[in-house]
């Protein structure tokens, strides 16, 4: 029994938390990837607020957005997962084009390259073309892993201490919203941290912009090092679009072409904090 049809078998017909109403904030294009839905380090509610407020004409899937490596360890699936898989195959049915380009850990779609599933196109990678004409590769990027030749982030990343990492981040993150605190990525600070961690990130995003370049294309979009980064390798732009695991961020593309990284806990935080400003009665309004 593999995860898709375990999961499609799951599939309600209403998601759990229902969509929010009002304005969304429209994007040429939106590119997430690495959600890792299936493990519990997945900040799913933060994912979904993202999904309501937010529209683009095209959604790339970048990788690894079902964990298919950790499900086939011990099933993991939350009402606000399938959640999740709902609005993105509601956003194709209204007529986002999305496009799912797996990852490592959701290889088990590679073999559905070319077809499509409820709207969803499945492609091994992607030509973007931008608003202002540029070509930008979309790839997950996992195949960089061994360019590097640096198993460190494999062993990093499939480490039993990144996953206990990634579990205390969610508890601690808990406990910060209980006490009216914003999110705050542990595994992302940790790993500021690790010397090798920093030098591995370097030489993957200079080896992703390398291929870029030698395929002549303007630039790159990736995923899988869980990095959003936006930077110049010369004549190539490489871009990251970071995941929902540690950093919980997008990439959008607006509708002239200027691309821009979203991060969705700063914007939570800071809609949470007008919205507690707005319910403040001024204090000579109760004085009087
Ligand atoms: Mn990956």
């Amino acid at each position: 029994m593999n995860a898709l049809t375990r999961i499609t078998a799951d599939m309600p017909v209403e998601p759990s938390v229902p969509e929010r109403e009002g304005q969304r904030r429209r994007y040429r294009t939106i590119w997430v990837s690495d959600i890792h839905l299936g493990t519990r380090g997945c900040n799913a509610d933060m994912l979904i607020d993202f999904l309501d407020s937010t529209d683009s004409e095209t959604m790339y899937l970048v990788g690894d957005i079902i964990d298919g490596w950790r499900l086939r360890r011990s099933w993991y699936w939350p009402a606000a997962h399938n959640d999740i898989v709902w609005r993105v195959m509601k956003r194709a049915k209204r007529g986002t084009r999305v496009v799912f380009i797996p990852g490592n850990h959701d290889e088990m779609f590679r073999q559905f390259t070319g077809m499509t599933f409820g709207g969803i196109e499945i492609r091994r990678q992607a030509i973007h073309t931008t608003a202002d004409g540029r070509r930008l590769m979309v790839t997950h990027g996992d195949e960089f892993d061994t360019v590097v030749m640096c198993h460190r982030w494999l062993a990093f990343l499939g480490d039993y201490a990144y996953e206990t990492l990634m579990t205390l981040n969610v508890g601690l993150n808990w406990i910060r919203q209980k006490m009216g605190l914003p999110y705050w990525s542990l595994s992302k600070h940790a790993k500021q941290k690790v010397k090798n961690a920093v030098e591995f990130i370097s030489r993957y995003e200079e080896a992703v912009a390398h291929e870029a370049q030698s395929r002549g294309v303007d630039g790159v979009v990736c995923g899988h090092i869980h990095t959003a980064e936006i930077r110049p390798f010369g004549d190539v732009l490489y871009y990251n679009d970071g995941d929902w695991v540690e950093g919980c961020t997008a990439l959008v593309e607006h509708f002239d072409g200027r691309m821009e990284i979203l991060h969705w806990a700063d914007e939570m935080a800071a809609r949470k904090l007008a919205e507690a400003e707005a319910a403040v009665v001024p204090l000579h309004a109760v004085a009087a």
